[in-house]
């Protein structure tokens, strides 16, 4: 039966594949999975019929058979597992992929996510200035850190794998923000896994929603 996951009917990124549904349809992509997409509307993000899906009312969900899972990094790891290619068969090496996914979305993110939150909600407030150096040097420590750990390598633990997948999608919410320009290699690390096919083709079905609703008006 083919996988159905939710995404923004009107993607607030504009298209920019930085909402989370991104790491799940590049997932998918990357194991050859067909899926297909329930677009929702943020209005009915928070009614009773999503929340079934997503109890605090957000994207993405995934619809797998019998079982209905949330959170993006739990949905990666589901597929990841489920089908060959993103989990080294090495017992070691696949926990240090998991460990990686958990990196991603625990220890870099929330920074990331602190700093884009101030940039949307507080930028007219009359602290705003003061407060971003001290956000930016938050996201900096955490990306100091991961270019030191990857260093000239292609990926964060020999071959790409679940781990770089979700810590790549979690980087690209860094775009314009001016920030990881200087860390070469982590410039680097994001465009060579923009440039892996089932990216491009992840992109391009999400990116292909944004246009169908702007020429909708
Ligand atoms: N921990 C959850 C997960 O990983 O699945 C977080 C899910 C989440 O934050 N979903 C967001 C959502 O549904 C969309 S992705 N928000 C609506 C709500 O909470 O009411 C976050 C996101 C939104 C917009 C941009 N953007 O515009 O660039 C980027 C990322």
């Amino acid at each position: 039966m083919t996988m159905t996951i939710t995404a923004f009917r009107d993607a607030p990124d504009r298209g920019r594949g930085l909402a989370r549904d991104m790491a799940v349809r590049w997932t998918l992509e990357e194991v050859g999975q067909a899926y297909d997409v329930r677009l929702v509307g943020l209005d009915e993000l928070k009614r009773p019929a999503h929340r079934t899906l997503q109890p605090f009312g957000q994207i993405p969900t995934l619809e797998d058979g019998d079982l209905t899972l949330f959170e993006s990094g739990a949905i990666v790891l589901h597929i990841a597992e489920r089908f060959g290619g993103l989990l080294p068969v090495d017992r070691h090496a696949r926990a240090r992929a998991v460990a990686w996914m958990f990196a991603a979305v625990s220890t870099v993110e929330p920074p990331i996510v602190e700093r884009s939150m101030a940039m949307l909600l507080e930028r007219d407030e009359p602290w705003f200035d003061a407060r971003l150096p001290m956000l930016d040097d938050r996201v900096a420590a955490r990306l100091a850190d991961l270019s030191a750990r990857l260093g000239g390598a292609d990926w964060l633990d020999a071959a790409f794998s679940a781990g770089d997948l979700v810590m790549i999608a979690v980087l690209r919410r860094l775009q314009g923000a001016g920030l990881l320009e200087r860390w070469p290699n982590l410039l680097a690390y994001v465009a060579r896994g923009e440039a892996r096919p089932a990216f491009r083709r992840a992109f391009d079905v999400q990116h292909a929603v944004f246009l169908a609703a702007s020429a909708r008006g």
